[in-house]
């Protein structure tokens, strides 16, 4: 096979973006391929399990947590054009050098490998990203990180699963895009996707019924009556089912974690993005994700997530005060 260069991973049908941004699109591209192989062979080289450590946010890190957040640094150092990245995996933001020829500085909120305590039972995952463009003045300190998720101009996510696809949303469109596993390129598969009009399922995981308020209790109740029951527990494959068949996922605050389990500005921020490129909706229940300001880089948020009538419906349930 004849080795791609970066700038032929992925094969856009359509006009595709130019400048800085198409270089860091395809770098993920080149960064996806590598952490690909090693969710696939994981078992095959000592990836499984655990390192023994817990991230800033009490996540229990897998091998594949640090090996991919690796490759993906890398990725995004050689694009010259990348200056702060905020991940799972680090604590504190990763402030990067930028030669002077690049005109645009960008910043990145990642999560390298999303539901990495699915590979030892070799079930779906993925790899999300945010993207802002840096202020000029960027010094790469938490507080020009900490902007609303309405100020990204694009958003990637990576879904390992019976094929391997690259979402890509810009301020104009969604995108798909799936590896050809011979030549290592991304072929374009899915053009300008548009979440379905009616949702087909609803996504949660009812074994934490018992610990949510009488809202989502009411939601879920209703929620039951007209959809169908889809949780895979890895928010990728979760919501990349319901933006191409339609539906809504869901991660409450419960009594333990008012705020959920998931994160703002590396899960729930980029899925919001997207979700409203395809014509659909983000909330933490009270808001919209795109809206709220970010207080720290770890934050956990609420998230319902998909057709805007579905994400609406919550608040139609809501017991009145
Ligand atoms: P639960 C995976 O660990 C993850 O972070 C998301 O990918 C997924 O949506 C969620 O947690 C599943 O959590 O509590 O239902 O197992």
């Amino acid at each position: 096979m004849v080795k791609k260069t970066k700038s032929e991973l992925i094969k856009w049908d359509s006009a595709s973006p130019d400048g800085e941004l198409a270089e860091i699109f395809n770098s993920l591209a080149a960064g996806a391929n590598q952490v690909a192989d090693l969710v696939m062979h994981a078992s095959l080289s000592n990836l499984m399990g655990l390192t023994g450590e817990i991230n800033t946010g009490g996540d229990i890190v897998h091998k594949l947590d640090i090996a991919s957040h690796n490759i993906f640094l890398d990725v995004l150092k050689t694009t010259g054009c990348v200056n702060v990245i905020g991940c799972e995996e680090s604590d504190e933001l990763i402030v990067l050098d930028c030669p002077k020829g690049k005109k645009q500085k960008y910043t990145i909120c990642m999560d390298p490998i999303d539901g990495s305590s699915n590979i030892d039972v070799a079930i779906t995952v993925g790899s999300i990203f945010g993207i802002w463009q840096s202020p000029t003045d960027d010094t790469g300190d938490t507080t020009s990180f900490l902007r609303p998720g309405d100020e990204q101009v694009a958003a990637v996510y990576f879904i390992y699963g019976s094929s391997i696809v690259m979402i890509i949303a810009t301020q104009n469109s969604v995108n798909g895009f799936t590896l050809n596993p011979l030549t290592k390129q991304f072929m374009h598969t899915h053009r300008n996707i548009q979440l379905p009009e009616k949702g087909k399922y609803y996504s949660v995981n009812e074994g934490n019924f018992s610990t949510w308020d009488q809202n989502y209790q009411n939601y879920v109740t209703l929620l039951r009556s007209k959809l169908s029951a889809r949780y895979v527990g890895s928010l990728v494959a979760d919501f990349h089912r319901n933006l191409l068949k339609g539906g809504v996922f869901l991660y409450p605050g419960d009594v333990k974690n008012k705020q959920g389990k998931l994160r703002l500005m590396y899960e729930a921020n980029p899925l919001a993005f997207i979700i409203t490129q395809a014509g659909g909706s983000a909330s933490d229940g009270e808001r919209s994700i795109l809206e709220i300001q970010p207080q720290n880089v770890h934050q956990r948020t609420p998230l319902i997530i998909g057709n805007t009538d579905l994400v609406k419906g919550f608040k139609k349930t809501e017991v009145k005060a």
